[in-house]
């Protein structure tokens, strides 16, 4: 990233865990759930947890979702525990929305991918530091490998995807998310992750078990080319069928010859579904 906004870790004023459950009024535990269930923002410093007098206000002024019956903003709760670096708060937080009923998918696309899309934003603006949103992927791999097992579908599988970020984009959650996404609807995965040479491509789809297509993934700008010699080279040599997307995807690279362009997790998956009950019905 090329831009850091370093923000101080405590300021004098902060409070201890122990001395904002007494402002508020709540046995100590209470605070510490508040914070690790990320409705409190708290900063970890050396060992403890310090809250600063804005988040106590802001904490105070805002109602008790229960109370209000308002819809309670997980994404940013999620957002909050990431860019501290807290796995275990962030874990707390997407076990209380699964509580409160959000399915894995749901948790995918509408808690964690809008929590990451935030920090990016804020990353863009210079609002959340480089190192807040590394300490937020580092989380984030945690997370998906937690959540990854639960979409897992017994049964018999509807073949094997390949799926991979294009040379040149180290973005390597949007594919490993869409990996669970696809194993939900009961595809064999295979997924290369980052940074996928078009020989990995071929290697993965020539060896793969009734292989469906193959997905070519970019979160960067400045990679078109690369997704289309990854393309044209799959269509010569293997000949299956290509969905490109992601949100890097420009305008050239609509040069490729691809069987679908999708850029939200949805439509990708509406593209393998389409390609799969195709060549099932021929
Ligand atoms: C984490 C992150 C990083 C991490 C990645 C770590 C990792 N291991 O993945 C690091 C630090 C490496 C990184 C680097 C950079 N990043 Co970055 N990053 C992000 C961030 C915050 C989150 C990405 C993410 O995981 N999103 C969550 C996923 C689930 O969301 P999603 O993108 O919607 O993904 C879904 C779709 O892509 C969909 N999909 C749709 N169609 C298809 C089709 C197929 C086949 C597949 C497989 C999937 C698919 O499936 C996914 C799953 O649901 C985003 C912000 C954002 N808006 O997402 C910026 C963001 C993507 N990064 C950005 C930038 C600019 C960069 C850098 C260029 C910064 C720099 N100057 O160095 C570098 C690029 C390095 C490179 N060459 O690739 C920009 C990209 C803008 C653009 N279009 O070019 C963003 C949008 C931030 C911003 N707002 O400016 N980044």
């Amino acid at each position: 990233m090329i831009k850091a906004t370093e923000r101080p870790a405590s300021a004098p004023t902060d409070l201890t865990l122990a001395e904002a459950a007494e402002t508020l009024g709540v046995h100590y535990m209470t605070a510490y759930k508040y914070v690790r269930t990320g409705r409190l923002a708290a900063t970890k410093l050396g060992g403890g947890w310090r809250i600063s007098k804005d988040a106590l206000d802001e904490f105070r002024s805002s109602p008790s979702p229960r109370a209000s019956g308002e819809r309670v903003d997980w994404s940013a709760r999620l957002g909050d525990r990431l860019t501290a670096g807290d796995e275990a708060g962030a874990w707390n937080v997407i076990e209380a929305s699964m509580a409160s009923g959000l399915t894995p998918i749901s948790v995918y696309l509408d808690v964690l991918a809008p929590s990451l899309a935030a920090i990016g934003a804020g990353w863009a603006v210079g609002e959340v530091s480089i190192a807040e949103e590394h300490r937020a992927t580092a989380v984030t791999n945690r997370l998906i490998g937690r959540l990854g097992p639960q979409f897992n579908r017994p049964g018999q599988t509807r073949g094997t995807i390949v799926i991979g970020a294009v040379a040149g984009d180290q973005h390597a959650v949007p594919i490993a998310m869409a990996a669970d996404l696809l194993r939900g609807r009961g595809f064999t995965v295979i997924d290369l992750g980052a940074d996928s040479p078009i020989e990995s491509f071929i290697d993965a789809a020539t060896s793969a078990d009734r292989l469906v297509a193959v997905g070519i993934s970019s979160s960067t700008a400045g990679v078109d080319d690369n997704v289309i010699a990854t393309a044209d080279a799959l269509r010569d040599q293997i000949g299956c069928p290509i969905v490109i997307g992601g949100h890097g995807i420009e305008a050239d690279a609509r040069r490729a010859h691809a069987d679908a362009i999708t850029t939200s997790a949805n439509d990708m998956l509406e593209a393998f579904d389409r390609i799969a009950r195709d060549a099932a019905e021929n």
